[in-house]
């Protein structure tokens, strides 16, 4: 790698040169030729008499200050450096660019054929030149110009001007009142279908929503709309924030690089996390498009409303939108299900990419391209952050923190600090040594020791934090440490101590501390970390008999949960250790599992939940040095267990159980029991051939697809036949075919390497489709250990062929699927050497995008 793009660093921050109030942009649409108009009042926040702004591939064509021509200027790089100007000023710049060119999905670009945008975080300097940074708050004026064959011409905010022009075209003009920075600037022009609704405020103002899907998919838009209409009223009910403008919008498009964006009035979304009907979309779809509809909109206060000063502080808009969506989803569905969906998030992908070679602290210090760090880090552990803050000060310290938030920052461009000094200033509590949580990577690992005395009737508890090398300090962090304890019949303890705040949360702030509770008159049992009050590892010795007791005792769900995944855990450990031996579920584990069901659960999804074992990015993180057969063996070997063991049960809940096929939680539940079971069925000697054909063949897509997973997983022999018959189903709907995509790509035969190569040619399959690659390639790097991780390491070639054809068709989605590869140094020596070969030599590749460079070359150095 001869070429270095520069990194830019938190510590240079410099606020802007200028200001601008207000921007009018005119957009005359054509494929090859956009002509975008800018027309601005710049004034100087110093002295200076010349101002730099930011454009990539913009086709200059007129340049004038105050109306005139002016040609002291230059283009450098990605710089327009405009000279001899006074303090204040208006530029207008004309620029041509080719929507039809661009395939970063990034800026202007077509999508099926509509025009879109994206602009976060640094898009909007393929559109214009500008000052493309968040903290520069504009008001917008927007007119959009298009053949009459693109009916709805959209940007942000207000309707204020339409009409009909020459030559076929019309032209429609907006208004955002509201000052944004540049990256929530949006617009949309196509033939869409819509679907129209209002929301009534709770001021009383009428809103109109508005959801825009390509033709022939209406019927598809409703439980958007419905997700839309209850993340408005959860807003104005937990956090008191209304809706601002009267319009709220939705865009649809097939081709996006990520979920969604928040665009002030005018969201953009990947169609898959907006169309839903049963016939196509499974219960989990359906959820993630109500949290994923919830967050863009929550957005609204917390991003746009209130926005970030720099992208380091992206954590600040992302972190916090995130637990918002979270809390959205525990109030309106199960609070322990979404915490278990949260954690499993964490552990699967966070915790490694806080081991990896891209760890950083949720406000990274140093970026060199700005779209990486859209992370699991940023978002999750960000958000993890913010539920520490919420337990700490708790609902009502955290809401008066809000409102001070708001308070004091709307309007503005702010930073991660700007919030928790709200927090602490609103409550009264110190939070400084918390905010290290912001500037420190790594996940932090307590290890806990008690103590019991029983003449004295004292338990001990005592945790020591200890962080992984970092280049900074090591400093302790605050850490929220919600506890339980059990007595033997498996009764809470009530937590009578000075220092445990809302009855479970002891507060660790020392390097080790230790915690004494009187009037204990038998050894309790100690749930720990309870809700997973801190994205924390744990060590602390449990035995068999203490996991079972919590399994079975706990007073949360989640806490059962978490002690089941620690006995899976254990026990996979086992296996590993001594593969040769023949293997037997540990008699307490078996007891417990068929006690779940015995003791006739009143929560069916949870069930499913608990008889689910932790996955294999999860397990990897208890290894130096992963063991890829060993553990890829033993996953398998302890479902079969757990399938022989509960064969007789799950039989008898599958048959005897029926759902009506709607989306009550109660049906929902039932869905995700059977097809658990199905699951496990399939892996044993029972004839599970009937009920995979019946619901292989059913008209609801969670039981078709449950069908389908099971099949290929236990590789049945009615798989090929199954897998045959849902293509020709589905291949006119590329949103399902990705459903199969996936399941192609997580097969763990020999032959799925060639499978995938193959599929590449199949009609459905595009490359310049982000959805595709992600379903095909995305799910075999990530979730397909046995062959990517291949001994000829015939799968990291696939995976490295593709991102060398990405790396310029669009570098952002060749560069979130590298991650597999990038930690290569977790695996034993021939597997190093494997992966190191395709890091080496994609980094060889001739115009590496900086995308891709920054995360090789942090990989290899
Ligand atoms: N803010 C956008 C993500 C933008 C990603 C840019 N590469 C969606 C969201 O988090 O809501
Ligand atoms: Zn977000």
């Amino acid at each position: 790698m001869t070429y270095k793009p520069q990194a830019k660093y938190l510590k240079d921050y410099q606020p802007p040169s200028h200001q601008v109030e207000h921007i009018d942009l005119t957009f005359d649409l054509s494929p090859q030729k956009t002509v975008v108009t800018a027309k601005y009042q710049l004034e100087a926040n110093n002295q200076s008499r010349s101002v730099e702004l930011d454009g990539v591939d913009l086709k200059l064509t007129s340049l004038k200050v105050n109306g005139l021509p002016h040609t002291k200027y230059e283009v450098i790089d990605s710089k327009l450096i405009i000279d001899n100007i006074p303090s204040k000023f208006e530029l207008e710049v004309e620029t041509e660019i080719a929507p039809e060119l661009n395939t970063s999905l990034e800026g202007l670009y077509l999508s099926d054929g509509a025009y879109c945008t994206q602009c976060e975080a640094e898009g909007f300097r393929k559109i214009t030149y500008f000052f493309d940074r968040p903290d520069v708050l504009a008001t917008y004026t927007v007119t959009v110009i298009g053949d009459n064959s693109f009916p709805y011409l959209l940007s942000n905010g207000n309707k204020v001007e339409e009409g009909k022009l020459e030559n076929g075209k019309h032209y429609v003009k907006w208004q955002d009142p509201f000052k944004k920075p540049s990256y929530l600037f949006a617009l949309v022009a196509g033939e869409f279908d819509l679907l129209e609704d209002t929301f009534k405020t709770c001021s009383g103002r009428d809103v109109k929503l508005q959801i825009f899907v390509d033709k022939g998919n209406l019927s598809k838009a409703p439980h958007a709309m419905e997700s839309l209409k209850k993340s408005m009223k959860w807003d104005e009910e937990r956090f008191n924030l209304e809706y601002d403008l009267d319009i709220y919008m939705i865009v649809a498009v097939d081709f996006f690089n990520m979920g969604a964006m928040e665009n002030k009035g005018l969201n953009v979304f990947n169609s898959a996390c907006v169309l839903a009907n049963q016939e196509t979309a499974t219960d989990r779809d359906y959820h993630v498009i109500e949290s994923i509809v919830g967050h863009e909109y929550f957005h609204n206060w917390t991003g746009n409303r209130v926005t970030c000063r720099d992208w380091f502080q992206l954590s600040l808009k992302e972190g916090l939108t995130v637990f918002r969506d979270q809390e959205f989803s525990s109030d309106l569905g199960s609070r322990a299900l979404n915490r278990i969906d949260a954690v499993n998030a964490m552990r699967t992908h966070q915790f490694a990419e806080d081991a990896g070679p891209m760890a950083h602290p949720i406000r990274p210090e140093k970026v060199i391209e700005m779209n990486n760090f859209y992370t699991v880090t940023v978002y999750n552990k960000g958000a993890e952050v913010i539920r520490m803050m919420h337990t700490l000060l708790g609902e009502l310290g955290f809401q008066n923190g809000m409102k001070l938030y708001f308070e004091r920052h709307d309007g503005q461009a702010v930073t991660c600090d700007d919030f928790v000094n709200s927090m602490a200033d609103a409550t009264g509590t110190d939070l400084t040594q918390f905010k290290l949580w912001y500037s420190q990577f790594g996940t932090p690992k307590l290890k806990v020791r008690t103590q019991y005395n029983k003449t004295q009737g004292e338990y001990q508890i005592e945790i020591e934090q200890v962080h992984a090398a970092q280049d900074s300090v090591q400093v302790p962090l605050h850490i929220p440490v919600a506890i339980e304890l059990l007595d033997n019949q498996g009764v809470r303890i009530n937590l009578e101590h000075p220092e445990v705040r809302q009855g479970r949360v002891i507060e660790l702030k020392a390097a080790t501390q230790t915690f004494t509770f009187e009037g204990v008159s038998e050894e309790p049992t100690l749930v720990l970390l309870e809700d997973f009050s801190a994205p924390c590892l744990l060590e602390y010795d449990y035995t068999v008999a203490q996991l079972c007791h919590i399994a079975m005792f706990a007073s949360s769900d989640y806490a059962r949960w978490e002690a089941l995944q620690q006995l899976y855990t254990q026990q996979i450990r086992e296996y590993v250790k001594g593969q040769e031996v023949d293997f037997v579920l540990s008699k307490e584990l078996s007891a417990v599992l068929l006690s779940l069901f015995a003791n006739k659960p009143k929560d069916l999804a949870i069930l499913a939940e608990y008889i689910t074992i932790p996955n294999f990015d999860t397990l990897s993180a208890g290894y130096e040095q992963v063991p890829v057969e060993a553990l890829c063996n033993a996953i398998d070997e302890l479902e079969n267990q757990i399938a022989h063991v509960l064969k007789d049960v799950l039989t008898q809940f599958y048959r005897g159980t029926q759902e009506s096929g709607s989306l009550s939680a109660g049906d929902v539940a039932i869905r995700a029991l059977k097809n658990r079971s199905l699951y496990y069925l399939a892996l044993t000697d029972a004839d599970v051939s009937t009920s995979l054909s019946m619901q292989a063949s059913s008209t609801n897509m969670t039981n078709k697809l449950g069908a389908l997973r099971s099949a290929v997983n236990a590789n049945h022999s009615l798989q090929n036949e199954l897998m045959e018959h849902f293509d020709k189903q589905w291949n006119h709907d590329l949103l399902v075919m990705d459903k199969w995509f996936a399941l192609q790509a997580a097969n763990k035969v020999d032959s799925c390497i060639d499978n995938i190569l193959s599929l590449y040619e199949h009609p459905c399959f595009d490359k310049s489709n982000p959805n595709r690659v992600r379903a095909l390639v995305g799910t075999f790097a990530r979730s397909n250990p046995k062959q990517f991780h291949r001994e000829d390491g015939a799968g990291y070639k696939l995976l490295a062929d593709l991102i060398c054809e990405l790396n310029q068709l669009n570098p952002q989605n060749a560069s979130r699927i590298i991650t597999p590869l990038l930690s290569f140094k977790r695996f034993d020596e021939k597997r190093q050497g494997l992966m190191k070969a395709q890091l080496d030599r994609l980094s060889s590749i001739e115009n590496l995008s900086d995308d891709l460079f920054e995360k090789i070359d942090k990989a290899l150095n």
